[in-house]
Order: structure tokens, then C-alpha cells, then sequence
């Protein structure tokens, strides 16, 4: 089913939070507009673009915002993270430091941007400059984090073009998973002891938390899908 047919493209928000000078801004202009710049101009507030993609037949609108690492500590106020569908969480490999703030960003995420389900949020991980020798953070270690944390792990170069797609179209997905939830319901109904049980598949989608479906008789024979939109 595809899911643009009934309400046009969906949007999905997909944050990006780190250490200033990791390069979340260098990873989303290359990742969007293919292009990079060695030259360090540090974010002020919050940018965002955005790129329509396909995933899965889907067509999907993401709208990457770009941080300042810098604002971490000022108040940034919750609407910035509120309402994000995924949070790529960047890193420096070259800045043990940069690695090792995450876990503040991450809580601090959790606690601003209040997601419905903060277990079962999904966070990438992304390690940025994996073109420079002087690494800090092993593969290794960051992994085992990601592990601890059940998030994601990518890691790539902005600078040389390198596997920068693959977490966006992670997050892409997983952000998708969060606005749409593909529901099984099995119906059986059995009429009479010797006659045939039916199974009766439904397949129901969820979209933005705005259609549920519910049982509609006692006996769960009968559902129907509620709007609470409006
Ligand atoms: N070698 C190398 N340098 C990079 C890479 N990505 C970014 N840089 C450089 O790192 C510096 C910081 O990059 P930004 O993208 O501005 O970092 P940021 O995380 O957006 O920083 P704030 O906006 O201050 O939070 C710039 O000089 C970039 O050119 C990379 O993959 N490799
Ligand atoms: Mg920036």
C-alpha cells in the first residue's frame, strides 16, 4: 500500500545533535547538496533542509535539522526537539571527547524532546572524518556504546563522500516505522463447530497517531478504524 496515494508525501523530521565542529552541518550539505567546504562556519540556532526521497515505495519528505553543537548547554527550548522521528546522534572519530559527550546528548534529547516511547526511540549513530589518520574512537568502541544504547552505528567522511547516504536512509526508515505501524489483525471466526474457520487478515495503517482501529463488538468479530485528528 502506498502510503503517499492517501495523504501525499510524508515529512519526517530527523535531527541531528553533537559536539560542536563534528560536522553535522559538512554531513547534511553533502548528503543534500553534495557539496563541501573546509572552511568551519559554526551553526547558529538551527538550520534545516530538506530532501524527498523514495524508501520502500514510499515517498517521503525529510526535513534534517542541523544543530549547533555550541547551543548545548544555552536554552534551546523544546520545540526543536519535539516531534523529531529520528535523532542522528554525530561524533568526531578523531575527538574521544566529541564521542564521549553523546551520551549527554542523548539524555538530554530524551528529556527535551519527550518521545513518546523514549525505549524505543531510534537513534543512528554516525561517526564523522573516518578520512583522517589520527583516529580516537575505534569502531570497536563506539559499536559496543551502540550497542548498550540500541541504536545504530554508521560512521563515514563528509569530506570524501564516504557512506554518508546510508544513515540518512536509516533514519529514514526508521523514522518511517515511527509514523507507520503495520498492524495484523487476525480475525477468526467461527461460526459452527463443523463448518470451516475463517481467518480474515486485515492489514490496517497507522498514520501519525491520528488513526487506530479498535475492537467494535465485544467478541472482536467487528473493528473499525477511528480518526482522532480532529
Ligand atoms: N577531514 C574532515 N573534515 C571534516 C569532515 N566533516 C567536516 N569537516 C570539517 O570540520 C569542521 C566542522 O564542520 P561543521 O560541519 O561545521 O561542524 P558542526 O558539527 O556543524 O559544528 P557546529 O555548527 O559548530 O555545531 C569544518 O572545518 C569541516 O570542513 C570530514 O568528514 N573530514
Ligand atoms: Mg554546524
Amino acid at each position: 500500500m502506498d502510503m503517499s496515494d492517501k495523504k501525499g508525501p510524508i515529512t519526517l523530521k530527523i535531527i541531528l545533535i553533537g559536539n560542536s565542529g563534528v560536522g553535522k552541518s559538512s554531513v547534511m550539505n553533502r548528503y543534500v547538496n553534495h557539496r563541501f567546504t573546509n572552511m568551519y562556519r559554526a551553526t547558529v540556532g538551527t538550520d534545516f533542509l530538506s530532501k524527498t526521497i523514495s524508501i520502500d515505495g514510499d515517498t517521503v519528505t525529510l526535513q534534517i535539522w542541523d544543530t549547533a553543537g555550541t547551543e548545548r548547554f544555552q536554552s534551546l527550548g523544546t520545540p526543536l526537539y519535539r516531534g523529531a522521528h529520528c535523532c542522528m546522534l554525530v561524533f568526531d572519530v578523531t575527538s574521544k571527547a566529541s564521542f564521549s559527550a553523546l551520551d549527554g546528548w542523548r539524555k538530554e534529547f530524551l528529556i527535551q524532546g519527550e518521545p513518546k516511547d523514549p525505549s524505543d526511540f531510534p537513534f543512528i549513530v554516525l561517526g564523522n572524518k573516518t578520512d583522517l589518520s589520527d583516529r580516537e574512537v575505534s569502531d570497536k568502541l563506539s559499536r559496543q556504546w551502540c550497542e548498550e544504547i540500541r541504536a545504530e552505528y554508521f560512521e563515514g567522511s563528509a569530506k570524501e563522500d564516504l557512506d554518508v547516504e546510508k544513515p540518512f536512509l536509516r533514519a529514514a526508515q526508521r523514522g518511517l516505522q515511527q509514523v507507520t505501524q503495520l498492524v495484523l489483525c487476525l480475525l477468526l471466526i467461527n461460526t459452527h463447530a463443523q463448518k470451516p474457520i475463517f481467518f480474515l487478515c486485515l492489514t490496517c495503517l497507522f498514520f501519525d497517531d491520528k488513526r487506530y482501529i479498535t475492537p467494535y463488538s465485544t467478541k472482536n468479530t467487528h473493528w473499525k478504524i477511528q480518526d482522532i485528528s480532529r
